[in-house]
């Protein structure tokens, strides 16, 4: 009988997913570069001896801009812009760890509400700073390994900067939406974001030298809806121009 009941919960479960797959849409995207891939600067790790201690006979690079040969581009935060259906809020936490002096993944996507782990797996004081014009700031030190901040944001703001006191290469970026709809592109330049209602709104790309760049996409119901996006690598994001203008002024 037990087995009964739970081959039809079963059966119920698989069915109730096939149903939303055929009433909703996927959108499988691709974001190139265009222009000419710039270099990434070799971050100094021995400014922190301890950094250079766990990077010993590696040259790490501060990865503003993540691109294949032929331009593909990852690190690129994708989503739905306005007024979307809502889902509930995913329970799994996402999770950013600290490790060599370096955040991975560097950027991330999150839902309003969400939860955010952020974890220190080296022996040694990590601050993380999220710089937000949105309300969402914090400012935590992490003194020692296996220590996690778990924190969830208020507002939506793409994008909340994540930065160490401690050490200025470390960057990381989070996307915090309100809806499930974003991706992350991949070191191949592609993403895909399942299960959406169909209908026509707007996706927004943002990449963190390059800014934000936006289509007008409709999507259908138990069909694939293709997007590229392309940067031309001219343009400037506004954390580029804020940088630029803290360097100006000395601090
Ligand atoms: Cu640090």
């Amino acid at each position: 009988m037990r087995h009964v009941v739970l081959s039809v919960v079963i059966c119920l479960a698989l069915a109730s997913e096939t149903l939303a797959q055929a009433n909703t849409g996927t959108i499988k995207g691709h974001v190139r570069l265009s222009g000419k891939l710039p270099g990434n600067p070799f971050i100094r790790m021995g400014m922190d001896p301890m950094c250079s201690k766990m990077n010993a006979g590696k040259r790490i690079l501060q990865e503003y801009v993540v691109a294949t040969v032929d331009g593909s581009l990852a690190n690129v935060f994708v989503r739905l812009q306005g007024n979307v259906p809502q889902t509930p809020v995913s329970t799994q936490p996402v999770v950013i760890d600290q490790r060599g002096c370096i955040y991975t993944p560097r950027v991330v996507g999150v839902r309003v509400g969400q939860i955010v782990q952020i974890k220190n797996s080296d022996a040694f004081l990590h601050n993380v700073h999220g710089l937000s014009g949105k309300d969402n700031s914090f400012n935590v030190g992490q003194p020692t390994a296996g220590l996690v901040y778990q924190w969830k944001a208020k507002n939506e703001e793409v994008m909340l900067h994540l930065k160490c006191d401690i050490h200025n290469w470390m960057n990381a970026y989070i996307g915090v939406v309100t809806n499930p709809y974003f991706a992350v592109s991949d070191t191949t330049g592609t993403f895909q974001i399942d299960k959406v209602p169909p209908g026509t709104y707007t996706l927004q790309a943002w990449h963190e030298r390059f800014g934000a760049l936006t289509k007008t996409i409709t999507v259908k119901a138990g069909a694939a809806t293709t997007v590229d996006f392309t940067y031309t690598g001219n343009e400037k994001s506004s954390s580029v121009i804020d940088e630029l203008r803290v360097a100006a002024n000395g601090f």
